[in-house]
This record gives C-alpha cells, sequence and structure tokens, in this order.
C-alpha cells in the first residue's frame, strides 16, 4: 500500500500479471483485494520491504497479519446494514449464525432477536456503555448526527492473527534475551484493536512502513489499515509472551505467542478481562516523523468532510463515490487535506500512491508521523499535508470495508 502498488488492477479468474516496481521505501506493508467485498473473505497478504542494512542486524523478524473474520456472506453483512436494522441480514442468515451471535453478545442481545447482527451491534455494543474509557469521542454534539459515538457496527465470528485464534495460536520460537522486531498489519475489514504486549515493554519504531521517533510502550492504538513496527528486547530468562490485539470497546483478542525453546506455553483465552477502550487519536498526537516532510506552507488546502446518512450511506463532501468530485492536485506543489467528521464513528482515511504527514489535530498543529492511514475520531479533525510526487489518479477513502462501500471513497486528481 502507499506505493505504485496501489494502482488497481483487476486479476480476471485464472490470469496472472507480473508486477514490476521500484520499490525505494523500505517498511512493512500489505497488499489486499480492492475487488468488491474480497477482502473480508482474507484475500490479503503481507508486503515487507527490508532495508538491506537491517537485514544484517542480529534482530529476529515476527510478522503477524490480523483479520476480523466473518461465516457470512460479506454480501450479506453488508445488505443487513443497509437494511435500516430489521431486514436484509437476520433473514438471510443462517439460524445457526444469527443464534451464535446473540449467544456471544450475553443478556443484552436476549430480547433483541429479530434484530441484525449491525443493528445489534449499535444497540448493545456500541453506544459506549460497554468502552468504560472510550476516548475517542469528544462528547460534542455535532448538528443532527446522534450525540453517542460508536464504535464497532460488524460483529464478527471470530478474529485472527496469521488466520489462527488463540484456540491454536501460532508461536514463534524466540531467543532468550533476544531481538525482535514485531511487524504488525491490521488487515482487518471493520475493526480497531489495541496492541497488547503484556508483560513486555516495546518500542514503537515505525508506522505504515515510515519511521518514527521511539514510543515505549505496552499498549498501542491499532486502527484498520495501520501497521505498527515493535521493537522488543526480550528478557534473559526462558519464557513465552502473548502478542495481543483486542477488539476496540470489547474483550474479544486474538495473537500470537512468542516462546523461547523451553519456554511454558500457557493457555491464553480468546477474552481480555476488561473491555478495551476506543482507539483514538492518544498515540497519533505523540509520534513524531524521523524523516518529515519538508517544511513549507501548503500550496493546496482541502477540507473534506465526513457525513452519514440513513441506509448505511457514508459520504466525503455530501457524496457517495461515484458522484463525488475529486480533489485536485497539482504536481510537485504541498497540499493539505483536513478531514472533518460529523458522523458518529471513526474513521481509518487512507490515501493511495502517497505517504502524508499528519500534521494537525483537532486545529492543533503539530509535526506528526508521516504514514498512509490515520483514524479521524467522530466529531474531530485531523489534517494530513503531502506532496504531489506521484502523477495520477489516487483513491482516498475510509478503510473500513464496509464504509467504503457505502460510498465513503473519492480520488485525488493530478491537474495536467
Ligand atoms: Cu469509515
Amino acid at each position: 500500500m502507499g506505493f505504485r502498488l496501489s494502482l488497481r488492477r483487476c486479476l480476471p479468474p485464472g490470469a496472472a500479471h507480473d508486477y514490476d516496481f521500484a520499490l525505494n521505501r523500505a517498511g512493512t506493508n500489505w497488499m489486499h483485494s480492492h475487488h468488491g467485498l474480497q477482502e473480508q473473505g482474507l484475500l490479503a497478504a503481507p508486503l515487507i520491504v527490508r532495508d538491506p542494512a537491517e537485514t544484517r542486524e542480529d534482530v529476529q523478524e515476527v510478522v503477524v497479519l490480523f483479520h476480523d473474520f466473518t461465516f457470512r456472506d460479506p454480501a450479506e453483512v453488508l445488505a443487513g446494514l443497509q437494511g435500516g436494522g430489521h431486514s436484509g441480514e437476520a433473514q438471510a442468515a443462517p439460524m445457526d449464525h444469527a443464534a451464535m451471535g446473540h449467544a456471544a453478545m450475553g443478556q443484552a442481545a436476549v430480547g433483541q432477536a429479530a434484530m441484525d447482527h449491525g443493528a445489534m451491534g449499535h444497540a448493545a455494543m456500541g453506544h459506549g456503555a460497554s468502552a468504560p474509557a472510550a476516548g475517542g469521542h469528544s462528547g460534542e454534539s455535532g448538528g443532527a448526527a446522534p450525540a453517542a459515538a460508536h464504535l464497532n457496527d460488524v460483529e464478527h465470528d471470530a478474529f485472527l492473527a496469521n488466520d489462527r485464534t488463540l484456540d491454536d495460536p501460532e508461536i514463534f520460537r524466540v531467543e532468550r534475551g533476544g531481538r525482535v522486531r514485531l511487524r504488525l498489519i491490521n488487515g482487518a475489514a471493520a475493526t480497531n484493536f489495541w496492541i497488547d504486549l503484556g508483560g513486555l515493554e516495546g518500542r514503537l519504531i515505525a508506522v505504515d512502513g515510515m519511521p518514527v521517533e521511539p514510543v515505549r510502550g505496552r499498549r498501542f492504538e491499532f486502527a484498520i489499515a495501520q501497521r505498527l513496527d515493535i521493537a522488543l528486547d526480550l528478557p534473559k530468562n526462558e519464557g513465552a509472551w502473548p502478542i495481543l490485539a483486542i477488539r476496540e470497546g470489547e474483550r474479544a483478542r486474538t495473537g500470537v505467542i512468542l516462546a523461547t525453546a523451553s519456554g511454558a506455553i500457557g493457555r491464553v483465552g480468546g477474552e481480555a478481562d476488561e473491555a478495551a477502550a476506543a482507539v483514538g487519536l492518544a498515540l497519533e498526537g505523540k509520534l513524531r516523523a524521523l524523516q518529515p516532510l519538508a517544511g513549507r506552507p501548503a500550496d493546496r488546502q482541502h477540507t473534506v468532510t465526513i457525513t452519514e446518512a440513513p441506509g448505511y450511506v457514508w459520504m466525503l463532501n455530501g457524496k457517495r463515490h461515484g458522484g463525488d468530485t475529486p480533489l485536485a492536485v497539482a504536481e510537485g506543489k504541498r497540499v493539505e487535506i483536513t478531514f472533518r467528521d460529523q458522523t458518529t464513528m471513526a474513521h481509518p482515511m487512507h490515501l493511495h500512491g502517497h505517504h502524508f504527514q499528519v500534521v494537525a489535530i483537532n486545529g492543533q498543529r503539530f509535526a506528526g508521523a508521516v504514514r498512509d492511514t490515520v483514524l479521524v475520531p467522530s466529531q474531530g479533525s485531523v489534517t494530513v499535508a503531502f506532496d504531489a510526487v506521484n502523477p495520477g489518479k489516487w483513491p482516498l477513502h475510509c478503510h473500513h470495508l464496509y464504509h467504503m462501500n457505502g460510498g465513503m471513497m473519492t480520488t485525488i486528481e493530478y491537474e495536467v
């Protein structure tokens, strides 16, 4: 993502296509289908570009691709979301899935047997009751939008780390006292996570493949489509350390295990003790790029206002994709885009073909991370800057798969 790889080209069934491109930037990337809803079907993979200097270091690399998973046809999920809450999805879904979903949700859902999963997500999980430390919402009520932000709007059947759940997690054998570089990829269609390193403290050294001044911590916010590179110095003793991802606002989690040759691996349950907070911009505000953009004023400023409408319609500047007006940019110029989110949800906004620098949160200027996906919280604003150095027509969209399919995409276009 972010390179010319993001050129969207359809591969017909049975066909092959060689991609030949010059990658000039090392980093943790990933690739996925942009066709329809295939991404929910796990059509995604890591794409790691290694710096030759780094490969000579004595550091073990651990690549983990996280997903959310549903047994349902993603088209049914989307239809249910669009159906307004009492139609499509529940009727179309097999009863066992519906029952499983309700059972997993606990008592709150018992009286809502007729509701679809999407609506249930709003009612039972979304409006803050299950997110005691929700920090991603300012509390303001914007215009006609409901006052309460909500988190997850799609119920999933499982959360995966390298295609496995914590019932049978992948185990990476590590050295006592060894150095590890986690390359973590949030490949979920619709789920923001918290990375939880448990007893380990890590150093976040890159986001979306781009280096940042190291940030120490045990928990890191991890929005859809983002990547986190975290350096670990393991303890000198034998042991086993889970590397977990907890769904925001909930207890559900997934992950992998790092374990020394004779480290005792205990069972790690699929639920955390407490629901995770909402994912917001606490981490984003701390990040500083190691290779920031050159200081220069913006030549062009765009505002992208995010709104929603009944029927699961998500819009950029008041339009669904197809009826949208592309954002014009000129080659060689500095461009800034300010996202203003007037909806009840946060949106991971992703630009193809460029890395941008986060330069303001809620109007407060700073020189943040250079990256390709930034979360824009409900009722918040985020400004990003980039140099228009890659001519073409590039998608700019919410990386929540169902929001994108609900209209939340436009393009930037270079003027000729
Ligand atoms: Cu979105």
